[in-house]
C-alpha cells in the first residue's frame, strides 16, 4: 500500500466510440452503454469502499457524465468538482469525425497506428473548413482557456502531455499531497498521458497500452506520487483485457 492513492477512470462509451469515429475534441455524448459502463463503476468503486474529497474532470460532456454517474452510484454526496481543458481528449485534428476503420482503409492500418498511437507523429491539424471547427473553436465553454494562441488545431501525445502536466503537477498532485482523496475521470490519451509520466514509460512502451471504458484504475503512490505498484483495474481482468483488445482493433480496417 502507497502513502496515497488515486483513482482514474476513462469516460464510459459515447456515441462516436460507438460508431468507431475520431472524437477529440468534439463533445459527443455517452452511449447507453456508456451510461450503463459508467453507473457498473461507480459501483465498483463503491464495493472497493472507496471515497473521493474532490474531483477533476474534462470540459467535455462524456467525462463530466461518467463522473457524475460514479459518485452517484457509489453514495457520494456534494464534493467539488473541478472542470479543465487541460484534461481534454488529444485533439484529433482534421481526423475528427471520420470513422476509424474507414481510414484505415484508406490510408492504411500503419498509418492509423501512427496517428493514433504514436508518441510525437500529430494528425493533419483541422482547417477552418473543418465541418466541425466552428462547433470547437467557438463554443463558449472555452471562455475562460486556451487562450486564443493555445487553442489547439491537431495534438500529438506529446502536445497532449505538455498541456495536461501542468495541471497535474501544480493543481492535481498538490491536492494529493494535501492528504485529499481523488478522483479523475478524462480521456483514452489524456489519461495515457498521465500514466505514461507516472509509470515513466519510454516514447515505445506507451504505444502499446489502450485503456479501456468506464473501468476504474486506482494507483498506488509513496510520497514522491511514484507508483508503488502496477495500476489496478477494479474489473474483472479478462473483461479488461477483452476491453482493451478491443480499442486496439478500433484502428483495423476490418
Ligand atoms: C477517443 C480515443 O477518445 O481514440 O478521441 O476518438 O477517450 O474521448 O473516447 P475518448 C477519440 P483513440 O486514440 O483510442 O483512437
Amino acid at each position: 500500500k502507497g502513502k496515497y492513492q488515486i483513482v482514474m477512470i476513462r469516460h464510459g462509451e459515447s456515441e462516436w466510440n460507438q460508431k468507431n469515429l475520431f472524437c477529440g475534441w468534439f463533445d459527443a455524448a455517452l452511449s447507453d452503454k456508456g451510461k450503463q459502463e459508467a453507473c457498473a463503476a461507480g459501483n465498483a468503486v463503491k464495493d472497493a469502499k472507496m471515497k473521493f474529497d474532490v474531483a477533476f474532470t474534462s470540459m467535455l460532456t462524456r467525462a463530466q457524465e461518467t463522473l457524475l454517474a460514479v459518485l452517484e452510484a457509489s453514495e457520494h454526496g456534494e464534493i467539488p468538482i473541478h472542470k479543465t481543458w487541460r484534461l481534454n481528449e488529444r485533439h484529433y485534428g482534421s481526423l475528427t469525425g471520420l470513422n476509424k476503420a474507414e481510414t484505415a482503409k484508406k490510408f492504411g492500418e500503419e498509418k492509423v497506428k501512427v496517428w493514433r498511437r504514436s508518441f510525437d507523429t500529430p494528425p493533419p491539424p483541422m482547417e477552418k473548413d473543418h465541418k466541425y471547427y466552428d462547433a470547437i473553436v467557438n463554443d463558449p465553454r472555452y471562455c475562460d482557456g486556451p487562450k486564443p494562441e493555445e487553442f489547439p488545431m491537431f495534438e500529438s501525445l506529446k502536445l497532449t502531455i505538455e498541456r495536461t502536466l501542468p495541471y497535474w503537477n501544480e493543481v492535481i498532485v498538490k491536492q494529493i499531497k494535501e492528504g485529499m482523496k481523488v478522483i479523475v475521470a478524462a480521456h483514452g490519451n489524456s489519461l495515457r498521458g498521465i500514466v505514461k509520466h507516472l509509470d515513466q514509460m519510454s516514447n515505445e512502451a506507451i504505444m502499446g497500452l489502450n485503456l479501456p471504458t468506464g473501468i476504474p484504475f486506482v494507483y498506488e503512490l509513496d510520497e514522491c506520487i511514484k507508483p508503488v505498484a502496477p495500476m489496478r483495474f477494479l474489473g474483472d481482468p479478462e473483461t479488461v483485457k477483452k476491453a482493451m483488445e478491443s480499442v486496439a482493433k478500433q484502428g483495423k480496417a476490418k
